[in-house]
């Protein structure tokens, strides 16, 4: 009785105690695992572009979840969406049929112009999906030796952080100590499609080319124009199947509403015919599908690919659930509705202007390079320096929300809600704090 009388009065100061953001970091630093080092600040509440710490300070928020807030926090379109649906059915399973999922199957296979389309939760499940689906079209439909199916990898992906995943990570943290690692993936630089062909000259195995349109994680890494309708055209030739994994760079992030696009200027729909615009034989989606309300991805391919998956061969207890495909359906309308694709190009045009134009004048920043809303800026410094982590805590000081990927990029990618106005707001910010670090 002792114990829980004293258990109860701690409960009961707890009550008392500020829960301020030292108090939640200290929650984290004691319970937690610590497989993150996020930025020190505690936020408790998003709208659109802005999020507020539990001190009440507002901040511009310059990542976006690595670009699943591309609607903006807490989209009331979305929200209404999900509270609608969490208080009708959120789960069935797929032992069941629901009255949300075939809906959803028809809008995003003619949203992304795929005849199917298969439905699971987080980013990585979308990956380890079309891994699957290109092992089993390789070993079923193109020939290859049982179990000898291989997949061309680029150097510096990042496509998350599962097993199988991370055995063809080139980043040492993510990879080591979590052997044996998976086997049937070859490497070989990214943006580098002379390496490409030669893989696929020299091996009959190759079933399929996983690539990232842009890199993300490894620093906003914008390859050659040609590259992706060259990696097309060389994977069509040696019977291959191109995967792009949009899980960032997707859903109108770059200024189109895909990386694969290019500078297409095409409304969110995709009005071209399939066989002009550079079209993967697998599309991933991940992250902005559902706003950032709800863990929904999915992987898009054309019925002779997609149907190497028989019944009780893939799936997910939660994968193409009610609650995640009504919310992913709202999301995807959202992009077309309020134009933020169109949007995000604009918007990104102004920002990499600005940020070349402040560039000329300093010395702590090399560059800025990406496409739409999805940026990055090289600090002048060491890749071990802390430079480009103390410029975001000035940041969070200023008000702005962003952070390193490595080392000394630093990645900006705010809602593609974001106006004019409060662009050149965010920019001034930026630039005034730069402008504290100027060597
Ligand atoms: C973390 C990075 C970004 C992704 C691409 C698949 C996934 C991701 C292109 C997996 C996820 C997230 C994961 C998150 C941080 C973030 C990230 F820094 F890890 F690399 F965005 F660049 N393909 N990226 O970007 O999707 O399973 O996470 O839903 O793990 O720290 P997920």
């Amino acid at each position: 009785v002792g114990i829980c009388v004293d258990f109860l009065n701690k409960l009961n100061m707890e009550s008392t105690i500020a829960k301020n953001s030292e108090y939640h970091l200290a929650l984290e630093a004691q319970f937690g695992a610590h497989d993150y080092h996020p930025l020190p600040v505690v936020l408790a509440k998003g709208e659109g572009v802005y999020l507020w710490d539990v001190e009440g300070k507002q901040y511009f928020d310059f990542l976006s979840a690595y670009s699943a807030v591309n609607q903006g926090h807490c989209h009331p379109e979305i929200i209404k969406t999900i509270q609608e649906q969490a208080s009708t059915l959120t789960l069935t399973s797929r032992a069941f049929h629901n009255n949300k999922l075939g809906e959803y199957l028809k809008f995003t296979t003619q949203y992304f112009g795929f005849e199917s389309l298969l439905p699971m939760n987080t980013g990585a499940e979308g990956v380890e999906t079309a891994i699957k689906i290109t092992r089993k079209w390789g070993h079923t439909v193109k020939g290859i030796p049982e179990g000898q199916a291989q997949i061309v990898v680029c150097d510096n992906n990042f496509h998350g952080r599962t097993t199988t995943i991370i055995s063809f990570s080139s980043d040492a943290g993510s990879k080591n100590h979590f052997g044996p690692h998976t086997g049937g993936f070859i490497h070989i630089p990214y943006n580098d499609t002379e390496a490409l062909e030669k893989v696929l000259q020299q091996n009959p195995n190759i079933a399929g080319f996983l690539v990232e349109p842009i890199q993300g994680e490894a620093g906003v890494y914008t390859p050659d124009e040609d590259f992706i309708r060259k990696s097309r055209e060389l994977c069509s030739k040696h019977n291959v199947l191109l995967i792009a994994d949009e899980i960032q760079t997707g859903i109108g992030r770059t200024g189109a509403l895909l990386a694969v696009c290019g500078n297409c200027s095409c409304e969110a729909h995709c009005e071209r015919q399939k066989d002009t615009y550079i079209r993967p034989d697998l599309l991933i989606l991940g992250k902005a599908l559902s706003g950032g309300v709800y863990p929904v991805s999915t992987v898009l391919a054309d019925r002779q690919i997609m149907d190497v998956i028989q019944p009780g061969q893939h799936g997910s207890t939660f994968g193409g659930n009610p609650m995640g495909v009504s919310v992913a359906k709202t999301a995807l309308q959202v992009i077309v509705d309020e134009k933020l694709t169109q949007n995000a190009r604009h918007m990104g045009k102004i920002f990499r202007s600005e940020m070349n134009a402040f560039i000329k004048e300093s010395k702590i920043v090399k560059l800025v390079r990406g496409r739409g809303l999805l940026n990055a800026i090289l600090i002048n410094d060491k890749e071990e320096s802390k430079t480009a982590w103390n410029i975001c805590l000035r940041l969070r000081d200023n008000g702005l929300l962003a952070k390193p990927t490595h080392g000394n990029i630093i990645r900006f990618a705010p809602p593609l809600v974001i106006t004019e106005d409060q662009l050149h707001q965010c920019i001034q910010i930026i630039t005034s704090t730069l402008k504290e670090f100027e060597l």
